[in-house]
């Protein structure tokens, strides 16, 4: 099974690299941050709690987005494989994940983290803010928010995965096709680790 974590600033290119990732290796893509924003659209409880933290660029609580990484593996067992985009992005994230994907004798295969300069993201998100309707990309100094975010909290989420050897930093200014390119190397040269069914019917075979 492909769990491959892509990682980087807001605004480095998770989201759209995650596009043509699951096209080209059939993954599953777990956005936490499309998941945020479908609980807003809902207008659900835990939306609504969200939206405040995420408008101003701050995290939302590990409970809330691990509680949502849990339902979404436990509704995909027959998955080839996920892109964790956005998640995790604290060490406590980073542990869940390791105990969640372990439930199903799986785990990581690797994380790729794209490398992008705070002024690059910033013109990058104030673009998209033009079009995409997020009050967290329309205004410069919350996306400098988001970015100290990153720096302060999420950042270090990188040694966690380099202390497993499973850590790979690209370059993510340049054209998209080049940089998909790159990631796609890398996640070629992974081995492949046992799937959720493989593990599943194991399991069902040690119980009959
Ligand atoms: P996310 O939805 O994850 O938003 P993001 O990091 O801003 O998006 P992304 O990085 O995917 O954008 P992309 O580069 O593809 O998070 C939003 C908020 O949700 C967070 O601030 C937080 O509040 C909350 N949240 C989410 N997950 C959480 C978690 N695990 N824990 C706690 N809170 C969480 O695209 C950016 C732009 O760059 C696009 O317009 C794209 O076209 C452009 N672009 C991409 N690659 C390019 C390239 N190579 N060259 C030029 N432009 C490029």
């Amino acid at each position: 099974m492909l769990n491959i974590v892509l990682f980087g600033p807001p605004g480095a290119g998770k989201g759209t690299q995650s596009q043509k990732l699951i096209a080209r290796y059939n993954l599953v893509h777990l956005s936490t941050g499309d998941l945020l924003r479908s609980q807003i659209t809902q207008g659900t409880e835990l939306g609504l709690r969200a939206k405040k933290l995420m408008d101003e660029g701050l995290l939302v609580p590990d409970e809330v987005v691990i509680g949502m990484i849990e339902s979404q593996l436990a509704n995909n067992t027959t998955a080839a494989g996920f892109i964790f985009d956005g998640f995790p992005r604290t060490v406590p994230q980073a542990q869940s994940l390791d105990e969640l994907t372990q439930r199903y004798d799986t785990g990581v295969s690797c994380m790729i983290a794209l490398e992008v300069a705070e002024e690059e993201l910033v013109k990058r998100l104030l673009e998209r803010g033009k079009t995409s309707g997020r009050p967290d990309d329309q205004d410069e100094a919350k996306i400098r928010r988001r970015v100290n975010v990153y720096n302060t909290e999420t950042a270090q989420v990188a040694g966690y995965y380099a202390e497993q050897q499973k850590f790979h930093a690209l370059n993510g200014i340049g054209a998209i096709e080049e940089i998909f390119t790159q990631i796609c190397d890398i996640i070629d040269q992974k081995q492949v680790a046992p799937s959720i069914s493989d593990g599943q019917q194991a399991a069902d075979e040690v119980k009959a």
